[in-house]
């Protein structure tokens, strides 16, 4: 990839002395995307990219393979075994195999980035994660030319995920990306949060993020990828396809169907909790947009 995609965040940033400089910065950068105006004051711009506490993070979660509740995943996902841990890359590319945890850390260079998160059900979180670029890895395994999709699957073992006796999804849960959304450097493999390996509730030991779409296409602990020619199917789509397109992109003017995505609320903040305007692209379209140029997004949604 020729473009690398640069953070306006650190990590050093979250703290409250570099908060002032920090903010300044995000303004900045929503001037220029033209976002500011969108937003409509700069205080709801300011709160949006000030991160949730390690207690938010680690405590509200969704992890269905531990339970359907926000606290399942952070009750009973210690019971997963990360350690072997491999991913298998398959299909259209180069040199597919069981790659090790350790074999895919020692090729990736590590980065920290602070992203927006948001979830279809309409909360929103900021989240600083080390990781490194989705590209990296589907370029360590070469992707061929006939490659137009990628698709994840998380792991799936029974005995050590309560949540897989239900029915809810069709276990491994599974997601997908077109190629170029794949590829865009925004989209990363996170292996960690604050500055410490991911714990299992957030997908330990490596995890999808892809910030300009809803939460549940960032897949967590994951153990296949493949490349494919044909859109693959997805757990969220298979179970509701009414419900939950392909795309998922973060889209303030289509909502659910049974809720609106005018507006998101945003985890934590205590007495100063209050609904934020949701952000087209969640605040990313300025990196994005183009990829869906042409496209109807109320159709493929
Ligand atoms: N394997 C798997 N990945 C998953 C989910 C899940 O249930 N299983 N939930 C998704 C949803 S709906 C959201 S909002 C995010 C939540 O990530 P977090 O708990 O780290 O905030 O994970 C996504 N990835
Ligand atoms: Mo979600």
């Amino acid at each position: 990839m020729a473009r690398r995609w640069t953070n306006d965040l650190t990590l050093a940033d979250a703290t409250p002395e570099a908060a002032f400089w920090n903010r300044r910065q995000i303004m900045a950068g929503l001037a220029g995307s033209g976002l500011a105006a969108a937003l409509g004051t700069s205080v709801q711009a300011e709160e949006a990219l000030d991160p949730n506490t390690w207690e938010e993070v680690t405590n509200y979660c969704n992890f269905y393979e531990f339970g359907t509740g926000k606290g399942d995943p952070s009750a009973y996902a210690d019971r997963m075994t990360t350690r072997p841990w491999s991913v298998t890359i398959d299909g259209l590319v180069d040199r597919p195999g069981d790659y090790s945890f350790e074999q895919i850390l020692g090729e990736m260079t590590l980065e920290e980035r602070i992203y927006r998160f948001r979830c279809v059900e309409a909360w929103s979180m900021v989240v600083p994660w080390q990781g490194f670029e989705l590209a990296d890895l589907l370029n360590m395994a070469g992707v061929q030319g006939g490659a137009k999709y990628v698709s994840f699957e998380t792991l799936y073992r029974p005995s050590e995920m309560p949540g897989t006796a239900y029915k809810v999804l069709d276990w491994p849960y599974r997601e997908g990306l077109r190629l170029d959304e794949a590829m865009h450097p925004l989209t990363m493999m996170a292996t960690g949060i604050f500055g410490k390996p991911l714990p299992n509730q957030n997908g330990a030991p490596l995890r999808l993020v892809v910030p300009w779409k809803y939460g549940f296409k960032s897949i967590k602990s994951v153990v296949r990828v493949t490349l494919t020619d044909q859109e693959p199917p997805t757990s969220w789509n298979m179970a509701n396809r009414r419900e939950y397109g392909f795309y998922s992109n973060v889209n303030p003017d289509v909502s659910h169907p049974r809720w609106s995505q005018a507006s998101e609320r945003r985890i934590g903040g205590g007495l100063f909790a209050k609904r934020q305007p949701t952000l087209m692209f969640n605040g990313y379209g300025k990196e994005v947009a183009s990829l869906y140029e042409g496209m109807d997004l109320a159709r493929h949604f």
